[in-house]
């Protein structure tokens, strides 16, 4: 589609309820520079956001329904009767993602629902590891309590916390998400990128070198996450990896993320990577789970609709989250020294560990990685949860004429956050 302006987005809200906007919520995409599949364990990672947006029109209306309509006709306008029973979906639409965002609200606001309508524009690609599934929750949740509270709504909720809600919200459509992508398009500012650390969720602005220049590319692959299973069967598998190392160090904590495994046994990384390839095995099938921690153990990591698995891989995936975190401390140190050559190592091995130990990649997004690498990348990487989607490449300013002629999505830079504009 092409661009759309803010006045064709009036007029068509104005054409399709008949009734005028009050707010418009514009919530960008973002792109993770590295730290992939580590945000659910409560590692650090190291986003920024993006030019690319959703926005969102919003009116209360008279008429007692929830009324959701996109610029896009592609997606098919839903709409339910006050009060809707909506508790979650297992196989997502479009909608389901607003109403993530609109149920958060409404139970944190102890608010009754009241008739809604929302027209949505979004430029970011779906399904391509960008994160617009997020910045749909993100704003179906501000648009909502901008029309219950009044003024500036970060005076009402701090962005950390609204952000925190909205991780806690996106998980209805079934997918055992962390918060990276929520803090990464509330948090934001222009011009840096961020870390980001949870358990408190926290950030900090980072100013990347001069000499970085960032390009997305996509593989002209996607995957839809809620439809699928392999992003749960990650989460799992990390779940399992905690209860086993819990275990081995007589930890009694209830959590099964890794980083708090890893804090509570004060080991490094370098030991604890050397732990996982002494004790845990590659790969288990469930009865050989249930024998090595017991029944109980598996049930704590398993939900509904992931009780389904019948095999895990461990060892590697292990390997992966924990080498991965090591790297977005290397990163930000790389990045704070402006060695822009070794934040290029740190992405190539990045993008390796997701391909061979997370199995995380696809055969499109590792070509694209060595097709730019050829042409002088320092580093490239899938980017989100992957499987399909999109590559940030790293390139030396100096080198981008390298590049000119392959396929390229968009230079990004770092990008503003959310925010709202009262009509
Ligand atoms: P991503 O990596 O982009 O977050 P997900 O698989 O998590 O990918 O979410 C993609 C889903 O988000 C799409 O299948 C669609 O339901 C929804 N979505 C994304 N962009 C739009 C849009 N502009 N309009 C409607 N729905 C969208
Ligand atoms: P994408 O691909 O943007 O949906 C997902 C998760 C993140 C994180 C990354 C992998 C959601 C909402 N987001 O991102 O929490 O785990 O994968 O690093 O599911
Ligand atoms: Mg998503």
């Amino acid at each position: 589609m092409n661009a759309v302006t803010d006045e064709q987005l009036h007029e068509q809200f104005v054409k399709t309820y008949g009734i005028e906007p009050e707010i418009r919520v514009t919530c960008p995409g973002r792109v993770n520079l590295i730290g992939e599949h580590i945000d659910y364990h409560d590692y650090g990672v190291f986003p920024m956001a993006i030019d690319a947006s959703t926005v969102i029109l919003a009116a209360r209306n008279s008429t007692n329904n929830i009324v959701f309509s996109n610029f896009d006709p592609k997606y098919t306008s839903w709409e339910s009767p006050i009060p809707c029973p909506w508790q979650g979906s297992s196989s997502p639409k479009w909608s389901d993602y607003l109403l993530c965002g609109w149920k958060g609200i409404l139970d944190f606001e102890k608010s009754e629902q009241f008739g809604i309508s929302f027209l949505l524009y979004g430029t970011i690609p779906p399904s391509s590891g960008l994160s617009s599934s997020s910045s749909l929750v993100c704003v179906s949740a501000l648009a909502t309590l901008c029309l219950i509270v009044q003024g500036d709504p970060f005076q009402h909720i701090s962005r950390e916390n609204f952000a925190h809600l909205c991780a806690k919200s996106e998980p209805l459509i079934g997918t055992l998400s962390g918060g990276m992508d929520q803090a990464a398009e509330v948090l934001a500012s222009e011009g840096t990128a961020l870390r980001i650390d949870f358990n408190p969720l926290r950030s900090k602005n980072i100013e990347l070198p001069e000499n970085a220049v960032f390009v997305v590319v996509h593989s002209n692959t996607e995957l839809n996450k809620g439809a699928t299973s392999h992003y749960n069967e990650r989460v799992i598998e990390g779940r399992i990896v905690a209860q086993i190392l819990k275990r081995e160090f007589s930890l009694s904590t209830p959590s099964f993320r890794l980083k708090d495994i890893q804090t509570l046994s004060g080991k490094s990384f370098e030991e604890i990577l050397k732990i996982v390839e002494e004790i845990i095995p590659e790969e288990l099938t469930k009865d050989q789970v249930i024998e090595l921690i017991g029944n109980d153990k598996l049930e704590e990591c398993l939900t509904e609709n992931t009780r389904k698995f019948t095999n895990f891989k461990l060892r590697s995936r292990a390997r992966h989250v924990f080498s991965e975190a090591h790297r977005v401390e290397l990163f930000e140190s790389a990045c704070e020294s402006k060695d822009i050559k070794q934040m290029g190592v740190l992405m190539n091995a990045s993008h390796r560990s997701c391909a061979i130990d997370y199995e995380c990649s696809c055969e499109e997004l590792d070509a694209i990685c060595e097709l730019y690498t050829k042409h002088g990348a320092l580093g490239a990487r899938l980017t989100g949860a992957g499987w399909g989607g999109c590559a940030v490449v790293l390139m030396a300013a100096d080198d981008v004429a390298n590049i000119e002629k392959l396929p390229s999505l968009f230079v990004s830079k770092p990008g503003q956050g959310i925010r709202v504009h009262r009509f």
